[in-house]
């Protein structure tokens, strides 16, 4: 096999983890992570598939971030959750850190979302059940993600959610104090991230809430074509609010975006919304989901019927037609960018080191 050198790639097609002696096969490159390069890999002897995140050493010795990756393996090694991404062991080779993650082979709810446009109510409850499950659990072990957005909650090959990439994971401030460094993704941070009053429980909830508006109409709540400008509307917690989005949708955008963290509700708070308990929510969905609008059908006779029909159709409403989306609304109270620039994954996350 002939050895391949790609920039600050590290050389060769095999990776070789030399404590276990096992051998990866380097595959085709997934993206940027947050520290690093992230390839699917497969185990040689196995032929097991894993995602192989790559961080340069050199990487590692710029400020704090040395110790930063040591605390994302650290955390994570010792999570198990079924919507929680697997670390399944760490090593180094050539210089070069490599965590050996759970692949998730439909990629993530940004590049469903950039494939459909938006996503509709039913589809984004049951992928929100499952993040706030896994949330649950993190919270529940006393750690706050900081970086929630659609590019890391990745999609398995049965359709299930997971998050991913807690390289920015900290455990919850002592009671009366709040981390104070400014880091997750710009178009997400809570207000009292953005005004240095920490990162709490309340702070991954507006980050969720963020995530629930672009997945529902494919734009984040946020935008500003500056800093400044994307700063203000966060602040003052304006955003458009398109007709297509149901008034219960509405009524638990307002509450999770909401200026004053200790207002936010708690992850079983929005497990109650009539969002929740109101809304049809599928117990699976099909792949296809990934691609085009699904068509929710019943079990009676004709439903079999018209579900063996779609098999046949491909599946899927057209936009506008009944059950299918509405067509996108016209732009609305605040101005809007090119939809196509859209920061629907959130985009790359902001690190400035420092705390109150
Ligand atoms: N995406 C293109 C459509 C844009 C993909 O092709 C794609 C395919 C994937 O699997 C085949 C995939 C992601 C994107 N899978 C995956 N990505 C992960 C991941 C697990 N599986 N993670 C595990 N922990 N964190 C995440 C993270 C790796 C660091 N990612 C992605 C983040 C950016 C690239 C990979």
């Amino acid at each position: 096999m002939v050895p391949g050198h790609a920039g600050d790639e590290p050389p060769g097609w095999y990776i070789e983890d030399s404590g276990s002696g096992m051998i990866y096969k380097r595959g085709r490159l997934l993206g940027q992570g947050t520290f690093g390069r992230c390839y699917r890999v497969t185990e040689v002897t196995t032929g097991r598939v894993y995602a192989l995140k790559v961080v340069p050493r050199a990487g590692l010795a710029a400020v704090g971030t040395g110790d930063r990756v040591e605390r994302e393996q650290e955390l994570h090694r010792q999570l198990s959750h079924r919507h929680i991404v697997r670390l399944h062991r760490h090593f180094t080779h050539r210089g070069h850190l490599c965590l050996l993650l759970e692949l998730c082979s439909r990629g993530s709810l940004a590049d469903i979302l950039r494939a459909r446009g938006r996503l509709g109510e039913p589809e984004v409850r049951f992928y929100l059940r499952q993040v706030i499950s896994g949330l649950r659990y993190l919270h529940g072990h006393g750690l706050v993600h900081r970086d929630l957005k659609l590019s890391n909650f990745l999609v398995t090959e049965e359709m299930q959610v997971k998050i991913g990439d807690l390289g920015l994971a900290r455990g919850a401030a002592p009671p009366g104090r709040r981390w104070g460094a400014l880091c997750g993704t710009p178009s997400h941070l809570a207000p009292e991230v953005l005004d240095r009053r920490g990162h709490g429980v309340p702070s991954d909830i507006w980050a969720l809430g963020c995530a629930l508006y672009t997945a529902l109409t494919g734009r984040p709540p946020f935008e500003g074509s500056q800093r400044l400008e994307l700063y203000q509307h966060i602040r003052g917690a304006r955003y458009p609010l398109p007709p297509q989005l149901s008034p219960q949708a509405r009524a638990l955008l307002a509450l999770m975006l909401d200026p004053d963290p200790a207002a936010r509700p708690s992850l079983q708070d929005v497990l109650d919304h009539p969002f929740f308990t109101q809304g049809f929510t599928p117990h699976r969905l099909p792949p296809r989901a990934c691609h085009s609008v699904p068509v929710f059908l019943g079990r009676d006779p004709l439903c079999r019927l018209l579900r063996g029909l779609q098999c046949c159709w491909g599946g899927g409403c057209a936009p506008g037609t009944p059950g299918g989306p509405s067509p996108p609304p016209p732009g609305k109270q605040l101005p809007r960018q090119d939809p196509s620039q859209a920061n629907i994954g959130g985009g790359k996350p902001l690190l400035v080191l420092g705390t109150v």
